[in-house]
C-alpha cells in the first residue's frame, strides 16, 4: 500500500489455510480500501456527497462476511463497505447509489449505505443506528422458527451500544435464544466522543454476562483471527442457535465523516493504530509467506483500478433521475389487492373484543407464517384477553410473550417481514407505542419507499378514554401516525368492521396501526359473520342518511354522535364512520357535504393537529362552494387526558358535541 512507513505489527498464524483462501481474504480486504481511496478523491472534487470512512476497519467487514454463508443475512452500518464488496455487489450499483442515481438501490431516495438488498441478503441501516439490532432479532427469529440453521450478523459501533435498542435487542435475543451475531466495532470514537465518555466499563464484551450471553473480544485488525474465530462461532450457532456478542477492537483512522477531520484525536493514537493497518499488515505477511510478490500485487491492484474506473464511468454516464410525482407517490405503499371477501350468512352476536379476537384467530389459521408478539399475550391471554386460548391452539412459537420493550419487538416484526413472515405486535396500551415510536415512523413507514422492502407488520393499539385511567392509559394517539407517509391507520367502531378490517390489515403487506378503543371492547355488540372475511381499507360507512348536516367521526366518538342524534330525532344528519383514517375515504365525505352543505367532525383526541383538522381543510378546499356554514371541529381539550372522572368527562368532547351540532344547524 501507499503508506510505506507502516511496520508489520500484527502477528498472523497461518494455520493450514489454503493459498487460495488467503489470497481471497487479501483481495476482499484490498478492494474496499481501493474504492475508498478513490472516493476520497471524488469527494474532494465534489463528485460524491457524504462519506463515512471504514479505512482501518476493513478486516471486520470482510472477515465476518466471509465467515457467513451467502444466504445468511448481514445488517451492516455506515463503515462496512467491505460487507457490500465481499458479497460481490457490482460496483456501478454502489456508485450509482452514492450519486443518487436510478441503478442504485433506493432510486435516489436515500443516501450512502442506507439501503438493503434481498438479492445479496444485506439489510442496510437507518440513520438511527440502534434499530438494526432488533431487526436482526426478527430475521434470526424467522430462521429459528423455520429451523434453517442460519446465522444473522448485525453490526454496530460502540456509540450505538449506548442506545436503548442495543439493550433491548440483546435482551430479547438472549431470552429467545436467537441465532444472532452481534458485532460491535469498537473504534475509539463515536463522532468526537471517546469511549470513556460513551460507556463506563472495561470492555463492551463484558456486557454479555449481564444478558446471559456468550461474548468474545477479537482483534478487529487481524483478518485471519476474525475469519477463523467468527467462522467457528457461526458454525456453532448454526448447530446450537443462540446469540453471541463480539467486540472487535479497532480504530477509526479518519474523521467521523470525511469533511469533519480528526483534530480531536491524539496524534499518537493515530500513529499506533496506523501501524496496525489491516491491509498493509496482511499484505506484508503474505509477501513473507511467499504468496504475494510484486507481479501478483501489481496485477491484482491494476485489475481493481480498472474495475473501479469502468464502473465509475458507467455510473457517471447514467443520467440524473427525473422526478415524477406519481412514481414517488406510488412507491410509498406496496400495492395490495384491497378486496372485500365473501362473508358467511351465518352470524353470531359478538362484543367488540370478541370480534377482534376471532378476526385474529382466523388470520392465524389462514397464515401459518403469522407470529403474534406482545407483553403477557401468551398463557395470560393479554391484559384485555384478546389472545386468550391462543397458545393452546397455535403454540408458544407463534404466540410470544415479550420482555417489556416496544422498540425491539417492533424491530423484530420488521425482521420477520424481511424474512418473509408476518407479524402482529400488541401494544399493551396504545400509549406505550411512544416507546416504539422510532421503528414505527422511521423503519416500518419508510422501508418500502426507500428500498422496496415491505414491512408486513400490524400494531394493535388498545386506546382511548372514558375509563378514568389517566394520562398514560387513555390516549387516542392516531394523529402521531396519520402524519407519517408509509403507515396505514385503521380505527373501527363496530365489531363486524373490527373483525374484517383486522383480517385485511394482516393481509396487507404494509405497516398498519390498528386502533381498538378499549371503551368499546365490552360495551358494543352486534351480529358478526362467523366465517373469515376481510373489509377493505379506505371505505367509510354511512350509518345514517339525512339532508341537513354531515357528521363525521371514528372510533368511540361515532357512538357518542349516534347517541346525540338518538336524543335529538329531529336532526336529519348523514353520519359517516370513517373506519380507516389512512387511507381516508374523501369521496364519501365530499359527496355527503355537497348534499348537506354543513359538516361537523367529532374526534376524541385533543383538537390541534388532529385528524379532524385535516378533514376540515379538505372539505374547505374541495367543497367550499357547497358549504352553508364553516366546517366545525369538536374535540377534546388541549390538555393531557386527566384521571379523575369529572375531569375526564370535562376533557372529552362528548357533552360538547350536542351544543356545537345545534349551533351549526342554526347558522
Ligand atoms: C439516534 C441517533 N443519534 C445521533 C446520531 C448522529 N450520529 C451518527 S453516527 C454517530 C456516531 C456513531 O458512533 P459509533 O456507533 O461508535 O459508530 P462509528 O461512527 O464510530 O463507526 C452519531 C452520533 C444518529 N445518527 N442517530
Amino acid at each position: 500500500m501507499s503508506n510505506s512507513k507502516v511496520f508489520n505489527k500484527i502477528k498472523y498464524k497461518k494455520g493450514n489455510y489454503e493459498k487460495e483462501l488467503l489470497l481471497t481474504l487479501y483481495k476482499n480486504l484490498l478492494k474496499p480500501r481501493m474504492i475508498e481511496e478513490k472516493m476520497l478523491v471524488l469527494l474532494r472534487q465534489g463528485k460524491i456527497s457524504k462519506w463515512f470512512s471504514g479505512i482501518g476497519q476493513e478486516a471486520i467487514s470482510v472477515g465476518v462476511t466471509m465467515a457467513l454463508n451467502s444466504n445468511e443475512y448481514i445488517l451492516p452500518m455506515h463503515r462496512n463497505l467491505g460487507v457490500f464488496t465481499t458479497r460481490n455487489i457490482p460496483l456501478y450499483r454502489l456508485f450509482a447509489q452514492w450519486q443518487g442515481k436510478a441503478s442504485g438501490f433506493t432510486k435516489g431516495r436515500d443516501r450512502s449505505f442506507h439501503f438493503g438488498t434481498q438479492q445479496y441478503n444485506i439489510v442496510g441501516m437507518i440513520s438511527h443506528l440502534g434499530p438494526q439490532l432488533g431487526v436482526a432479532d426478527g430475521i434470526a427469529l424467522a430462521s429459528k422458527l423455520k429451523n434453517n440453521k442460519e446465522v444473522t450478523a448485525v453490526f454496530t459501533g460502540e456509540g450505538g451500544t449506548s442506545e436503548g435498542d442495543f439493550h433491548e435487542a440483546l435482551n430479547v435475543a438472549s431470552v429467545w435464544q436467537l441465532p444472532v451475531l452481534f458485532c460491535v466495532e469498537n473504534n475509539g470514537y463515536g463522532l468526537s466522543t471517546p469511549t470513556k465518555e460513551q460507556y463506563n466499563c472495561k470492555n463492551i464484551a463484558d456486557k454479555g454476562v449481564g444478558y446471559g450471553m456468550e461474548s468474545h473480544i477479537i482483534d478487529g485488525n487481524n483478518i485471519l483471527k476474525i475469519y477463523k474465530k467468527v467462522s467457528k462461532i457461526a458454525m456453532s450457532i448454526r448447530e446450537n442457535p443462540r446469540p453471541v456478542l463480539i467486540e472487535f477492537k479497532t480504530f477509526r483512522m479518519r474523521g467521523h465523516e470525511e469533511a469533519s477531520g480528526t483534530k480531536y484525536v491524539p496524534e499518537d493514537l493515530l500513529e499506533t493504530w496506523g501501524k496496525r493497518d489491516p491491509v498493509v499488515n496482511f499484505e506484508t505477511f503474505l509477501r513473507e509467506e511467499g504468496l504475494l510478490n510484486e507481479n501478483i500485487e501489481t496485477k491484482i491492484k491494476s485489475d481493481f483500478i480498472n474495475e473501479i474506473n469502468e464502473h465509475l464511468e458507467v455510473s457517471f454516464n447514467e443520467s440524473e433521475i427525473t422526478p415524477i410525482e406519481t412514481i414517488e407517490l406510488d412507491d410509498v405503499y406496496k400495492s395490495f389487492d384491497n378486496q372485500t371477501t365473501k362473508k358467511s350468512t351465518n352470524t353470531q352476536e359478538l362484543r367488540f373484543i370478541d370480534a377482534i379476537s376471532e378476526g385474529l384467530k382466523q388470520s392465524m389459521e389462514t397464515h401459518n407464517n403469522l407470529v403474534l408478539m406482545g407483553q403477557d399475550i401468551a398463557d395470560y391471554g393479554g391484559v384485555f384477553k384478546v389472545t386468550d386460548g391462543f397458545v393452546k391452539q397455535f403454540g408458544k412459537d407463534r404466540v410470544r410473550n415479550t420482555p417489556i420493550c416496544e422498540s425491539a419487538i417492533i424491530e423484530t416484526g420488521m425482521g420477520l417481514s424481511i424474512a418473509g413472515m408476518k407479524a402482529v405486535v400488541e401494544m399493551q396500551f396504545a400509549d406505550f407505542a411512544s416507546s416504539g415510536f422510532n421503528p414505527i415512523v422511521n423503519y416500518l413507514a419508510k422501508s418500502f419507499y426507500r428500498w422496496g422492502q415491505k414491512a408486513d407488520v400490524v400494531i394493535r393499539m388498545p386506546c382511548g378514554g372514558g375509563i378514568a385511567a389517566g394520562p398514560f392509559h387513555s390516549q387516542t394517539n392516531e394523529a402521531w401516525f396519520t402524519k407519517t407517509p408509509g403507515l396505514k391507520v385503521v380505527y373501527p367502531a363496530f365489531p363486524a368492521d373490527a373483525k374484517g378490517l383486522l383480517a385485511n390489515a394482516i393481509n396487507d403487506p404494509n405497516p398498519v396501526l390498528f386502533f381498538e378503543h378499549k371503551g368499546l371492547y365490552r360495551t358494543i355488540r352486534e351480529d358478526v359473520p362467523t366465517s373469515y372475511y376481510t373489509t377493505p381499507f379506505g371505505k367509510a360507512s354511512i350509518l345514517k342518511s339525512g339532508n341537513d348536516v354531515t357528521v363525521i367521526s371514528y372510533g368511540a366518538a361515532v357512538h357518542w354522535a349516534l347517541e346525540t342524534l338518538t336524543n335529538n330525532p329531529e336532526i336529519d344528519a348523514d353520519v359517516i364512520d370513517l373506519r380507516t383514517l389512512k387511507p381516508l375515504d374523501v369521496a364519501t365525505i365530499y359527496a355527503s357535504v355537497k348534499k348537506t352543505g354543513k359538516a361537523i367532525i367529532l374526534q376524541e383526541d385533543s383538537l390541534f393537529g388532529g385528524v379532524a383538522s385535516d378533514i376540515s381543510a379538505l372539505i374547505m378546499e374541495h367543497c367550499f362552494e357547497y358549504l352553508d356554514a364553516p366546517v366545525k371541529r369538536v374535540a377534546s381539550m388541549e390538555t393531557p387526558i386527566p384521571f379523575a372522572k369529572q375531569l375526564e368527562t370535562q376533557y372529552l368532547p362528548k357533552t360538547k358535541f350536542e351544543k356545537a351540532l345545534k349551533a351549526l344547524l342554526s347558522y
